[in-house]
């Protein structure tokens, strides 16, 4: 446990670079006969945080897949403190966060060792809890929305359970765009804000940036054959994947992880009409995004980074209508 508590603030190795640990509960939902975890209404349950891009992965594909009334949402405080994420209370409200809908924990640590007593990584969301046998399902967002996007469609309705964002002609392309943005982008912004080294930041920042030149071509190419989403004209998990980094990038990741040799609102008119059109005309986005939950947590959270917690007032607005550019 003392071990979890030393680890939380320091986010980079020695050598000055950040490396995520790996999630650890990897388990699937199935209607397959005999599975462990079947599909079923009311059973599971998620712990999320609203500033948290992974956990906003899971929000979006519940909400876009019509999940919400089958799968329960416990919001964690957006104040991450040096024993993690905890649930408001009296003394400490939070405005849309939740209690523990499930056990009435303080902490979502206490979570993790209900799952198991012995666990020694980090209590990090998102978390899909089953109700059932009382434990962790599975704690990797990309696994998360997978189980979304399939795991309950005998359970919906045809509208929704049509709805595919990792769709068998699309896979492989997805798969492509993910192995990079994965690291150089949704990574990427904290292995440049968390890292302790001129030159290690410089690299990232650098590496980072390249990688946003590279999907703002793709985004062009889009728009100029009249499509609107990363692989065309189908909404993927790559766009879901990819909208989470890009909604925090000019309120946050700009200022806090010093991501700042250009702004997506000024400097890449195709990536900022691309998460517009998201933002603005998918509810499932603009509903899951709690931009005060974003900007408090990560500018009050990093006391490394920021030490007196000052969250700074703009960028006004945190992002432009989709008719103002
Ligand atoms: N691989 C995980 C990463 C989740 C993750 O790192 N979440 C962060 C919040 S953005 C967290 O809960 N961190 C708590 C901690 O590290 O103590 C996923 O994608 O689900």
């Amino acid at each position: 446990m003392s071990e979890n508590k030393i680890e939380i603030h320091k986010f980079a190795d020695s050598d000055g670079q950040y490396k995520r640990k790996p999630s650890t509960f990897r388990d699937f939902i199935s209607a397959k006969e005999g599975a462990k975890f079947p599909p079923e209404a009311g059973r599971y349950h998620l712990y999320v945080s609203f500033a948290c891009p992974w956990a906003h992965r899971t929000l979006a594909v519940r909400s876009l897949k019509g999940l919400t009334a089958l799968i329960g949402v416990s919001v964690v405080h957006w104040h991450m403190d040096d024993k993690g994420w905890r649930f408001p209370s009296a003394d400490d409200p939070c405005e849309g966060a939740t209690e523990d809908k499930i056990y009435g924990y303080k902490r979502l640590s206490e979570l993790y060792y209900k799952a198991n007593k012995d666990y020694n990584g980090r209590f990090t969301v998102p978390v899909l809890w089953d109700t059932k046998t009382q434990t962790i399902v599975n704690n990797e967002s990309s696994e998360i929305i997978r189980i979304f996007n399939s795991g309950f469609n005998s359970l919906l309705d045809e509208k929704h359970a049509q709805i595919d964002i990792f769709p068998t002609h699309l896979q492989q392309e997805i798969e492509g765009l993910n192995d990079w943005i994965y690291p150089t982008i949704n990574n990427g912004v904290y292995k440049t804000g968390f890292s302790t080294k001129q030159e290690v930041y410089e690299k990232e920042v650098t590496t980072l940036f390249e990688h946003l030149d590279k999907v703002e071509e793709i985004l062009k190419k889009r728009h100029h054959a009249g499509e609107h989403y990363l692989t065309g004209n189908h909404l993927t998990e790559a766009d879901v994947r990819l909208y989470t980094t890009i909604i925090r990038f000019d309120p946050v990741y700009v200022q806090h992880f010093k991501c700042n040799l250009k702004m997506i609102r000024y400097e890449y008119p195709h990536l900022h009409l691309w998460v517009r059109e998201l933002y603005w005309t998918i509810p499932s986005f603009k509903d899951t995004t709690n931009f005060d939950h974003i900007k408090f947590h990560y500018t009050k959270s990093h006391p490394g980074i920021n030490p007196h917690q000052i969250t700074p007032l703009g960028p006004i607005p945190n992002i432009h209508h989709l008719d103002e550019d």
